[in-house]
């Protein structure tokens, strides 16, 4: 595939049939095909395998969307979530389909500053807007969708959010105290019975330990994926790993784990041939923060564009999300649930506190990523990064890694000075 020929197909009668705005959409999918085009497919020595995933992207707004359809279907429910809190493996069990309905768009962020305030988190604004103004067809074919309490943005866009779709709301802790761990598997279990009764299949222990394992293939999958780019020259660049992280939360997991472990064999043998897609003089950087959903791909590509190469995301849409995985086979319901219980407590989000096993969990893959220097990378208004950042940069200080802070939003009017910063940091990390 190239950039001329690249194009997100249409699906008018489908999208019709979910009650969009088509007449808009479609210009939103000629755009995206652009930018994809651009961003994407002028990468030099991309491994062959990126075939996959770019074919993801080309049937973003039909071929996946009709899969979840026939699913539908199938009496099988599909359900739209917005934070790697929400336990997958349970809706798994439950015969349905997660789907991350996250927003990484300037496009919808206009729909949601109509009804919300301009002075919230844009992944929320992206989100919300992507809703109210009938412009994502994931958003229009979930039967319903399961926020949280992660951020006060969130949990209160949820109330209004559920005005248009049901939305249902699981308490994170906010805190890792043992009380903070009873309440949170009570949460679990909350849930379970939620989507039980909307699936109306009852979660049993095989189903349950089926899930697991294949949710612990893709955990593993992507751990694989992560440790292979962290080669010293990288043989894939960090816009198709991150691609690949954001493609994770919408395609079927069976299918993606078999491919992104094809791909993993493509990397291990140019690894071998000593094939890469980095100058030798490339500065290594990893990334840490917010996660960057689809189709934020603004940092990589000012990164990459300057001549460095990202190799690892500490993020939602990175580390975060398959970083651990559960113990299998462990016999009953009342300890696979305490054990996913204790798998979905090791995610370090900013949203608790203390999360000093954050700060350990940055220093620890910046040295396993071989990275020369770190950059947090925040949203504006998201209070909890931007606000765990002072920690971060402190420990960076101390351990003398280079380092660069990074607010944005969604729109390109910061690009220019992002170039700017990032070409000097990735100079000085040259020097
Ligand atoms: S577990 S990081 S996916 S909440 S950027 S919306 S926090 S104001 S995304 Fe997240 Fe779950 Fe945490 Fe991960 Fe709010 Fe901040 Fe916006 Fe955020």
């Amino acid at each position: 595939m190239n950039t001329e020929n690249f194009e997100i197909k249409a699906y008018p009668e489908m999208w019709e049939s979910l009650n969009m705005d088509v007449e808009r959409f479609d210009k939103m999918r000629l755009m995206l095909g652009e930018i994809y085009g651009k961003t994407y497919l002028t990468q030099k020595n991309r491994p062959n395998s990126m075939a996959y995933f770019d074919n993801m992207i080309a049937e973003i707004h039909g071929g996946r969307i009709q899969e979840l359809l026939n699913a539908k279907k199938e009496g099988k429910p599909v359900v739209g979530t917005f934070c790697v809190y929400i336990p997958e493996e349970i809706v798994l069990a439950a015969g349905g389909v997660c789907v991350g309905l996250c927003g990484g768009s300037q496009g919808s962020v206009p729909d949601a500053e109509k009804i919300l305030p301009r002075n919230i988190c844009p992944m929320v604004k992206s989100a919300f807007g992507f809703k109210a103004g009938r412009i994502c067809p994931y958003f229009q074919a979930v039967d319903f969708v399961y926020g949280e309490t992660t951020c006060d943005a969130k949990k209160k866009t949820w109330e209004i959010l559920n005005q248009m779709v049901p939305t249902y709301v699981m308490e994170i802790p906010q805190t890792k105290k043992p009380s903070a761990v009873d309440m949170w598997l009570s949460e679990v279990k909350d849930f379970k019975t939620k989507v039980e009764s909307i699936a109306g299949s009852e979660v049993t222990l095989d189903k349950l330990e089926e899930a697991v394992k294949v949710m612990n293939n893709k955990r593993k999958a992507l751990q694989r994926l992560n440790n292979l780019r962290h080669a010293d020259p990288t043989p894939i660049s960090g816009k198709d790993v991150l691609l690949i992280e954001q493609i994770a939360f919408y395609d079927e997991p069976v299918r993606f784990v078999a491919k992104v472990n094809s791909l993993c064999d493509e990397l291990e043998q140019r690894i071998a041939d000593g094939v890469t897609v980095q100058d030798s003089s490339a500065a290594r950087i990893m990334v840490a923060g917010v996660p960057m959903a689809l189709p934020n791909w603004k940092l990589h590509n000012l990164v990459e564009g300057a001549g460095g190469v990202i190799v690892n995301e500490e993020s939602c849409i990175g580390t975060r999300y398959y970083k651990d995985l559960m113990k299998e086979n462990t016999g009953d319901m009342e300890s696979i649930l305490k054990e996913l219980t204790r798998r979905y407590m090791q995610i370090d989000c900013s949203c608790f506190t203390p999360n000093d096993e954050r700060i350990d969990q940055v220093l620890k893959e910046y040295k396993e990523s071989g990275a020369h220097g770190l950059i947090h990378y925040s949203l504006q208004f998201c209070h909890t990064y931007n606000v765990e950042e002072v920690k971060i940069r402190k420990a960076c200080e101390k351990q003398g890694i280079p380092y660069m802070f990074i607010e944005s939003d969604y729109s390109p009017e910061d690009v220019g000075q992002i170039q700017t910063r990032v070409e000097a940091f990735l100079e000085q990390i040259s020097e």
